[in-house]
């Protein structure tokens, strides 16, 4: 199709690749994903992305955090299934009762924090998840020291940084990153064979092969606490709902950044936007874009 050789995911890319939802379709046919994170002091991020995910399209949902960030987790959204993790001080740790089995894709590392217990954790997800493993936010600074054993994985992952996050996994400053993202990106993509959503004003999508895709969606009002755990949600969804992964990881920026962009035209300003109304802009993307 043409939309695979434009390296520019626009609005036609977007209708041309989306899945269409089956009219006999029950949950299961949309995917079961398991999000892993939060603390006590940070269960937001983990809420927003479950939240986000399933307004996007998932069949089903399971948040597994801290028993400190339940209620807080459970009361933001009530669509979803629980499971409570061991912790260390309120950290998630280890926790040999994961079945991951039992989920199509994992997304890790919302406000997980950054204790040396948590990282065991991490560690645990590499090694035992046998579907598409997508890593965010403090999941990337415990993945830093597993690197090399992502090539060796047979389930495809996924690192969704921002530049700050990018340039801590590659060793080199945020401004030299930024002088050169596309080149560090891929290189790093392709050493470690992972897909790489690298965020920003334009947001470049990297498969292992090294192929390239800006995204063409999103604004100022994004910059905000909150944006990026919502993204991760809705690449979660697509990732369940869509193969191939490439188009899905290109999708759920597209409909991020789209989300934002009707809520500026329409009913909020740069300033004002926050990362709940984005999820709940999902829906003008698929009503109007479809
Ligand atoms: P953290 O403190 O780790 O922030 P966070 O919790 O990850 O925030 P969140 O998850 O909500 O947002 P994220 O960036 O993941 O790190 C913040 C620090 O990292 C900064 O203080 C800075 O040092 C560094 N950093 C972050 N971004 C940087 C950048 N662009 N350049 C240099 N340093 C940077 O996700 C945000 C989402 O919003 C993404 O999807 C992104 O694409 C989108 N977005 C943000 N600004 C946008 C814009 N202007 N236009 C379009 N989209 C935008
Ligand atoms: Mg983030």
């Amino acid at each position: 199709a043409n939309y695979k050789q434009r390296c520019v995911w626009t609005v036609d890319s977007f209708r041309q690749s989306m899945p269409e939802r089956k009219r006999h379709a029950h949950k299961g046919h949309h995917g079961r994903g398991l999000v892993i994170g939060g603390n006590a002091e940070m269960p937001g991020s983990i809420a927003m992305a479950a939240d986000a995910a399933l307004r996007t399209g998932a069949g089903l949902i399971t948040a597994a955090t801290t028993k400190g960030a339940v209620p807080a987790v459970s009361s933001h959204c009530m669509e979803a299934t629980y499971l409570t993790l061991g912790d260390t001080d309120g950290y998630l740790n280890y926790d040999i009762s994961i079945p991951f089995d039992d989920y199509d894709t994992v997304l890790l590392g919302m406000g997980m924090g950054r204790r040396r217990e948590t990282g065991k954790l991490v560690q645990q997800a590499v090694e035992q998840a046998k579907c598409p493993l997508i890593v965010d936010a403090d999941g990337l600074y415990h993945l830093k020291p597993l690197l090399d054993k992502l090539k060796h994985l047979t389930n495809p992952v996924v690192l969704t940084p921002h530049p700050g996050e990018m340039a801590m996994l590659l060793d080199i400053p945020v401004q030299k990153l930024l002088q050169s993202p596309f080149s560090f990106t891929k290189m790093f993509a392709e050493k470690h064979q992972v897909y790489v959503i690298l965020k920003g004003m334009f947001t470049i999508i990297t498969t292992p092969e090294g192929r390239q895709t800006v995204n063409s969606t999103g604004n100022q009002g994004l910059a905000k606490g909150g944006s990026g755990d919502v993204l991760s949600g809705i690449t979660l969804a697509m990732v369940l709902q869509q193969q191939p992964l490439s188009e899905a990881l290109c999708n759920a920026c597209f409909v991020h950044g789209k989300a934002a962009d009707l809520l500026i035209e329409e009913s909020h300003s740069v300033y004002d936007l926050m990362a709940s109304d984005v999820i709940a802009g999902i829906t003008n993307v698929y009503r109007t874009c479809m």
